[in-house]
């Protein structure tokens, strides 16, 4: 194994420069062009990359050190057999910019000095480094969506760690440097992108929640989060910040349903079904899916297509003890208003003593949230992923509506649609409420 030393090639008309790092150590192993130290001009930083690949015998330099043209870097024994040692200048040195380094060099000799390394001592007779004076526009790294591309330019950074920052989609420009003269180091980029990941999804930049301690202001004491709150906490807290929500709100006016359904309510009772305004509303659900069937659907994990599913099975959310479970009614179209009463009674009771089957949390389409039961005018629900859009029913209460002639006393249900952005739009939004709203208002729009 042949020994091969690095040296600091044409670096223009700098002179003792400050090593700010060395990123390399005796064993390891670098392949050419990966950065072995980063150089502090009064104007820049620039790495010193490494002309041949290797395994690191010896390291001559150290952070803090000053070098010149021609100093030895590094001891490197290159895997290539050959019987004469090398002794061959570290590639082009680097500018400021990853990007531009990527593509430029300091001086503009550097590529003819990049391959001035005599071929009689080059052990491994393949071309030198210059490969990255002439890295084309299309490798450079892209820019990281999102960021201040301009303030990302002017972060104080040398390019291994504006390259690290590319690689993790970190916004430089953002970054606190904590180096010399403000200086982003690599450490600094690694606390960022923590931080980022600890407060938010897909690198969501937020200020952390402050440590508070609540005894220092009165009596406290400690209430663990159930199982089933800690879970579907992080469910909603990922659907939330994720799902671009819009929430459209209507009323549907529900005085006959309701005569209807007290009526047949009191029949149903005594076979021991509780028939409650939520079994018309999956009726009315199901019928508004196969109206506008982009409700039903879901987005596949890439992004790129929308699943349409042919079946209809409804989520109902119901308030246990230890938290939020959404029970799935499958197959909801298929089965009679009773059938879906006495499923949901059913479902929500087992809920209650924890005897749900995790099969039947499973596979719903479209979810539904009936608050009705207790109170409000209307709230916003969260999409109940990777379903598309959730319906959210408040307490109905009567109201005198205009009919033309006067006012007369209507029972109004609050309805709040929640749905995801990326695959409705407002305007079917819209159209889904105002439809659903009218199914709900003359039940015998559900046989057409
Ligand atoms: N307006 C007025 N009254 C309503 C109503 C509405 N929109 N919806 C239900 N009611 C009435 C019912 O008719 C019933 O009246 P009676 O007791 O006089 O017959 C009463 O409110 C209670 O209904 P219920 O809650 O027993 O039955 P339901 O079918 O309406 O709801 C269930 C069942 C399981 C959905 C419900 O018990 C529940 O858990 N709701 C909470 C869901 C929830 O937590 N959602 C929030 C999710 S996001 O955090």
């Amino acid at each position: 194994m042949p020994d091969t030393k690095l040296i600091v090639p044409d670096i223009g008309d700098f002179k003792d420069v400050e090593i700010i790092e060395v990123h390399i150590k005796a064993g390891d192993a670098v392949a050419v062009e990966d950065p072995l130290i980063t150089l502090e001009t009064d104007k820049a930083a620039m790495d010193i990359p490494a002309s041949d690949a290797g395994t690191v015998k010896e390291v001559m330099v150290k952070v803090g050190g000053a070098i010149n043209q021609g100093d030895e870097i590094a001891v490197i024994e290159t895997a290539a057999a050959t019987d004469k040692p090398a002794e061959k200048p570290a590639a082009a040195a680097a500018d400021k910019t990853d990007d531009k380094a990527e593509a430029k060099t300091t001086a503009p000799q550097d590529q003819p000095q990049a391959a001035a390394a005599p071929q009689s001592m080059d052990p491994t007779p393949e071309p030198a480094a210059a490969p990255q004076a002439q890295a084309p526009q299309s490798m450079r790294p892209p820019p990281v969506a999102g960021v201040d591309e301009a303030a990302y330019q002017s972060a104080h950074a040398s390019p291994a760690v504006r390259r690290f920052a590319r690689e993790l989609g970190a916004d430089l420009g953002q970054v606190q440097g904590s180096g010399r003269k403000g200086r982003v180091t690599q450490e600094d980029v690694k606390a960022f992108v923590k931080q980022a990941l600890g407060g938010g999804a897909g690198g969501l930049q937020v200020a952390p929640m402050p440590e508070v301690d609540f005894a220092a202001f009165g009596p406290v004491e400690l209430l663990p989060l159930s199982k089933i709150n800690k879970l579907t906490g992080r469910f909603l807290h990922r659907n939330w910040v994720t799902i671009p929500h819009v929430t459209q709100f209507d009323e549907a006016n529900i005085t006959e349903l309701e005569k209807f359904r007290k009526t047949t309510a009191q029949e149903y009772k005594e076979q021991g079904v509780k028939l409650t305004l939520l079994a018309f509303l999956v009726k009315a659900v199901i019928s508004a899916l196969k109206k506008y069937p982009r409700f039903n659907g879901s987005l596949d994990s890439g992004g790129e297509n929308l699943v349409m599913k042919r079946y209809f099975h409804i989520g109902i959310a119901v308030d246990t003890a230890d938290g939020l479970v959404v029970p799935v009614i499958r197959d909801a179209d298929k089965k009679s208003l009773i059938e879906i009463a006495r499923e949901m009674g059913e479902l929500s009771a087992r809920a209650r003593d924890k005897k749900l089957k995790s099969a039947e949390l499973q596979g719903g389409c479209f979810s539904i949230s009936s608050l009705g039961g207790i109170g409000g005018t209307a709230f916003t629900p969260i999409i109940n992923a990777p379903e598309v859009a959730i319906l959210g029913v408040s307490r109905s209460q009567m109201r005198p509506v205009w009919d033309g002639g006067g006012f007369t006393p209507q029972l109004m249900l609050p309805l709040s649609l929640s749905y995801d952005h990326r695959v409705i739009d407002g305007a079917d939004g819209a159209r889904f409420t105002t439809y659903l709203a009218g199914v709900l208002s003359d039940t015998r729009r559900l046989l057409l």
